[in-house]
């Protein structure tokens, strides 16, 4: 059996204490994995404190940038492990993972290796009373030992997204995926070592939430700050944990997105991308919609076009390229999906498609499958409809004006993303600015610049990342004020 072990000061650590990573396929064993205890915890921030004594906290901003370059590289040549790694852990469809999580892995390495390289700062000229002035000027320097918690839905991809800009900025991090999907963040780990990465820069434990190392990561006295993406509720418990050392912390959380339809938008296009926003990746994608608000003129020819294409859905396996959706992460997970099925049920909702478990006759029927799912009829303060469920579902509702549904979208405790279909340009842009969330896309859904802001409002984070987003997240800014006297003579 495959085995996952930590990578700590340039070196792997096995732990007595292990545990299983299955494949959701069919919940059959992918790997062993090694729990990191508190020592493994602490010798890893350890030595994330001597690399930045050391040659690495010397490194300028391009020795880093071409590291991360090689690091891409590497990840590319690589690339076959990755997918294998990842579609083990995670039953997502080739198709997918092949075109968004590795990719993207390699790609924000090479997004923050430009970034760090041309990034700007800011320097103001004061005049002074008299005639003298100031020279103020910003230096950018690495926060310290960073820790970096990921979730198991994009697991390469939201890893690197952290890990590329805080290792850009020259900090040391500790990094831990989710303990459902360990496999291609200790493929990183053997990158890292193949290509050089100074011992104790980059440094990888496993294990869980409470009780084990994520949380021994968020209470260490010795991490300078902690970025996280996941449930807004551990969200919560982290920012308890790190409130003690009053660290930086940046949160990339839940959401319960709303997707606005009207009725002049181009339709085919919309049902496409509509598609994509609900059922990506299972719908499990932070960004997905679950609460689709469709003008009523087109309300009921959307619902018959949405059920037909749900039908059309292939939920096979990962390696057939004709596979458009897989299993959820995990038993646990499942069950939570189908608890808000029976709830929707209960809460009066029309079931237009799906709502239950798929039966295959094979290895998949000892899987984590439910079925695509489309609900209606539901009042808007159902839980159905303001709780995030994080599967292939989403509730579907009428309207009637802009005003209106621009309410009914923005009332959420959540403010993450939202998608918004028109051909009306006036009105692409007046909705898109009144959402309420951290990214509002017209015409579009998960289409990324990684220069722009990303995150979330309410619920749904802290803080922004992306291009000089994350920079200044990771950065430890200074300002160096100079008085420069008027007279040479003085
Ligand atoms: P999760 O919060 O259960 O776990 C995320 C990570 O936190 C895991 O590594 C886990 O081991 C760790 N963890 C759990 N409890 C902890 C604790 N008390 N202290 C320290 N670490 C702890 O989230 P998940 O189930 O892995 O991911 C799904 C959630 O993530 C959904 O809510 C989704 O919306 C959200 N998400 C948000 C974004 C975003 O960019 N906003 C992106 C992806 C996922
Ligand atoms: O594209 C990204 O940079 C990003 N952070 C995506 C998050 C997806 C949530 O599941």
């Amino acid at each position: 059996m495959q085995q996952y072990r930590n990578y700590i000061d340039g070196r792997w650590y096995e732990s007595a204490k292990r545990f299983d990573d299955l494949n959701p396929i069919d919940g059959s064993h992918v790997a062993q994995v090694h729990e990191a205890d508190r020592g493994m915890v602490d010798r890893a921030v350890r030595a994330g404190r001597a690399a930045l004594d050391g040659p690495w906290g010397r490194t300028s901003p391009s020795e880093r940038a071409a590291l991360l370059y090689r690091i891409a590289d590497e990840i590319d040549r690589r690339r076959d492990d990755f997918l294998a790694a990842e579609i083990a852990d995670t039953g997502k469809p080739v198709s997918m993972a092949s075109t968004i999580d590795i990719p993207r892995g390699a790609a924000n390495f090479r997004a923050f290796a430009d970034q760090i390289k041309t990034a700007p700062l800011e320097t103001f000229q004061t005049d002074l009373p008299g005639g003298a002035q100031a020279l103020n000027y910003a230096v950018r320097k690495p926060l310290g030992v960073v820790g970096i918690i990921s979730p198991w839905n994009l697991p390469l991809l939201l890893l690197t997204w952290k890990v590329a800009p805080a290792l850009a900025c020259g900090n040391a991090v500790v990094v831990k995926p989710s303990e459902e999907t360990p496999g291609t963040a200790t493929l990183l780990a053997e990158v890292m070592e193949s290509v050089g990465m100074p011992a104790g820069a980059f440094n990888l434990v496993h294990g869980f939430g409470p009780d084990s190392a994520g949380e021994f990561i968020t209470t260490h006295p010795d991490i300078d700050a902690i970025t996280f993406t996941g449930e807004s509720r551990t969200g919560a418990a982290i920012m308890r944990a790190a409130a003690d050392g009053v660290k930086p912390i940046s949160f990339e959380l839940g959401g319960k997105n709303a997707a606005i339809i009207f009725a002049d938008c181009d339709f085919d296009k919309m049902i496409d991308g509509m598609m994509r926003a609900i059922f990506l990746n299972a719908g499990q994608v932070c960004l997905c919609s679950e609460r689709v608000y469709v003008e009523r003129p087109l309300y009921q020819r959307f619902c018959e076009a949405l059920v037909q294409r749900v039908g059309e859905l292939k939920l096979g396996l990962p390696q057939d390229a004709t596979t458009t959706m897989g299993p959820l992460i995990s038993a646990e997970h499942r069950d939570k999906v189908l608890s808000y099925f029976a709830l929707a049920r209960e809460e009066g909702a029309q079931v237009l498609a799906g709502g239950g478990v798929p039966h295959f006759g094979d290895r998949r029927d000892q899987g984590f499958w439910v079925e695509p799912t489309v609900i209606a009829g539901l009042p808007d303060g159902a839980r159905c409809v303001t709780e995030e469920i994080f599967g292939p579902v989403c509730h579907v509702a009428p309207f009637d004006s802009e005003r209106e549904v621009i309410a009914r979208a923005n009332d959420t405790r959540y403010g993450l993303a939202a998608t918004i279909w028109t051909s009306n340009l006036n009105r692409a842009h007046r909705v898109g600015q009144a959402m309420r969330v951290g990214l509002s896309w017209i015409n579009s859904w998960f289409l990324r610049d990684l220069r722009t802001p990303f995150g979330g409002a309410g619920l749904s984070g802290i803080g922004r990342e992306g291009g000089l987003h994350s920079l200044n997240f990771y950065s430890e800014l200074t300002n160096v004020c100079i008085r420069i006297d008027h007279d040479a003579d003085a």
